[in-house]
């Protein structure tokens, strides 16, 4: 039975996702209503071939809507879902507003989606870089239980939203035609030509030294794994990539598991693609998993220095298994 759907950030680098992935999975939509701030309000986007027109948020805009798919921030989350919900919709939330919740389940569905049936209106959708890394480690949990994960991140820039991109691709131009007066908006130093150990790029450190990004990765893991005993240290850094997380795995388990029987097991398991042929140079790369939905796993070996370790590069697209994906699968389940 089609459904009316809100999208809440839908003229962003998610929002302009999520209309893609709700035509291409022919997501039965009846109304779909496109809301963002006042200043899109107006804005013409396409969806299945008809011209919609965005409207400036309010806390009316939800009359009628069954699922609200949320995508402006955390702030907007926190004002809006409770209107949503007191419109009768049920709402999945992108943003950081309400994951470590206790009565609000934090799914991905290849891991946990029996936690979806547990919500009070709303669902909310993990960080990115912890979504393709759940993906990739459930499977080897559930057969050799691990007992720590050290990560780090190489994220690309469309993680923090259009404007970022746009740093990147302008900042790119004016350092290649040799120009030294680009100003920066965004980011805290040059992206182009560099690397950045902090997201986000506009929050403090936190005491211990961590950014938020990072204790994202750490605490989200353990809830949606159903495993507060899982030790995790995790490094979060931005990459002028446009598009895709890259990430460097490192796992201890409790129980040996060899490299062949990763491969073996992560060449079955939903929603990852094993790209792990080294004789070849192959492995997984952004610009190949962009537009994709898998996670893509390879570079799969066993790490010498301890016993029961193993390393893995994964890679998936942000935008679309790391958020408007994660998200409408969900919705998916919801109905
Ligand atoms: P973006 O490209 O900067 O887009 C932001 C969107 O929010 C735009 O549609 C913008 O509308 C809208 N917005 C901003 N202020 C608003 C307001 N006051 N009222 C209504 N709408 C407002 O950012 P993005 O990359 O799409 O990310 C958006 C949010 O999604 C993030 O802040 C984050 O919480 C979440 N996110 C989650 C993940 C994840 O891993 N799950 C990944 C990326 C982002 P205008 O066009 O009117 O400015
Ligand atoms: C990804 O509210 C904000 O400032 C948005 C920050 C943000 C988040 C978040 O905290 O919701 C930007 C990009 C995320 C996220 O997925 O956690």
């Amino acid at each position: 039975m089609a459904v009316n759907v809100a999208i809440v950030g839908a003229t962003g680098a998610v929002g302009e996702e999520f209309i893609r992935i709700l035509e291409s999975r022919k997501f039965p939509v009846k109304e779909l209503r496109l809301l963002a701030s006042k200043r899109s309000a107006g804005k013409k986007m396409r969806f299945c071939g008809v011209e919609y027109t965005v409207q400036e948020l309010t806390r009316h805009s939800f009359q009628g809507i069954k699922i609200a798919l949320f995508s402006a921030g955390s702030s907007i989350s926190k004002e809006y879902v409770p209107y949503a919900i007191e419109s009768g919709a049920v709402c999945v939330d992108n943003s950081s507003a309400f994951r470590m919740d206790d009565d609000v389940p934090l799914v991905v569905p290849e891991v946990n989606p029996q936690d979806i049936a547990k919500h009070h209106g709303v669902i909310a959708n993990p960080n990115c870089s912890t979504i393709q890394m759940v993906v990739a480690l459930k499977p080897i949990h559930d057969v050799a239980k691990i007992k720590r994960i050290v990560v780090s991140t190489y994220q690309s820039v469309s993680g923090a939203g259009l404007k970022a991109v746009d740093e990147l691709q302008r900042e790119t131009a004016s350092i290649l035609a040799g120009k030294n007066d680009f100003q920066r908006k965004l980011f805290p130093h040059q992206i182009a030509f560099n690397v950045l150990p902090q997201i986000p790029q506009s929050n403090a450190f936190l005491q211990n030294g961590y950014t938020s990004e990072e204790l994202k990765m750490v605490n989200e893991t353990k809830k949606i794994m159903g495993d507060h005993s899982i030790r995790i240290t995790a490094t979060t850094v931005r990459v002028p990539v446009l598009r895709c997380h890259s990430e460097s795995v490192n796992i201890e388990t409790e129980k040996k598991i060899t490299v062949a029987e990763v491969r073996k097991l992560l060449a079955k398991s939903p929603g990852v693609t094993l790209m792990d042929d080294p004789a070849n140079q192959v492995y997984p790369l952004a610009p190949f998993a962009a537009g994709k939905d898998d996670v893509f796993v390879g570079r799969i070996r066993e790490d010498e220095s301890i016993d029961k370790g193993i390393n893995l590069w994964i890679v998936s697209d942000n935008l679309r298994k790391g958020a408007a994906l994660n998200a409408i699968q969900i919705a998916e389940k919801l109905l």
